[in-house]
């Protein structure tokens, strides 16, 4: 085992090489840039795998609530699609294995126009504290949809929990050299926290002597790394 990886982190790197859901490469980012890596939580989509994420997201909240790292919450929230599950599996092993009990939310990427309407599904966020969970955070688009639908429903966010921080500078005009998840822990004023960052990764690949490999991640890292 690495003693630089905490056991959570070490079995979360397995089982998503493993399985597909991580793999070093060439990819296109939604941002446009060109990754050696690419990590896609969905590909976590057995029982066995989901339970090894969603054991690394409870693990963490759980020991991260006990240190102060992540302040109390009533809600977790995760933003449609991908935070959907997770979200929920959560929230129940908090429950199951923790003894912590909250509610979980998620939002639509459409409207409802009939039945019960509007944008937000569960456990009211109104007034509430609210965690949300994601999968990754590259230049910050995708978690900022979520955060503006639970701020116009009335919720106080006090975190965001992902699973792999890339550790990259932000996208935009404004924003050239600080870390997209310094951007949205600003914008939130709570604490944002990653399971895996890139560097963790590159722990791995350290460890594990793909040379070649941690190459490509050091050239990535150099351009849009945030040093
Ligand atoms: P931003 O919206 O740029 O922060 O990118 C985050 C989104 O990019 C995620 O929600 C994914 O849809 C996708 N993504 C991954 O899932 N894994 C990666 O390793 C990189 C990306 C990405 O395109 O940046």
């Amino acid at each position: 085992t690495n003693i630089e990886l905490e056991s959570y982190q070490q079995k979360l790197i397995e089982i998503s090489l493993a399985s597909g859901a991580l793999k070093f490469g060439e990819f296109e980012l939604k941002s446009g840039r060109i990754s050696p890596y690419f990590f896609l939580a969905t590909e976590l989509n057995t029982g066995k795998t989901l339970n090894i994420l969603a054991t690394a997201y409870a693990t963490y909240i759980s020991s991260a609530l006990t240190t102060g790292a992540i302040p109390p919450f009533d809600v977790i929230f995760g933003p449609a699609y991908k935070g959907i599950p997770l979200a929920a599996s959560v929230a129940l092993l908090l429950h199951r294995d923790y003894g912590i009990n909250v509610g979980w939310a998620y939002d639509r990427k459409e409207a409802k126009s009939h039945g019960e309407g509007g944008i937000l599904v569960g456990a009211s966020v109104r007034d509430n504290r609210v965690l949300v969970l994601d999968d990754v955070i590259t230049a910050g688009t995708a978690i900022g949809i979520a955060l503006g639908n639970i701020e116009n429903a009335g919720g106080k966010i006090v975190g965001v929990i992902i699973c792999l921080d890339r550790e990259e500078i932000g996208g935009g005009e404004n924003a050239v050299g600080t870390r997209t998840v310094d951007q949205v822990a600003s914008k939130i004023g709570g604490p944002v926290k990653a399971l895996l960052r890139m560097r963790d990764l590159m722990t791995w690949l350290s460890f594990e002597g793909r040379e070649e490999d941690l190459e490509k991640m050091k050239l990535y890292w150099e351009r849009y790394g945030a040093r």
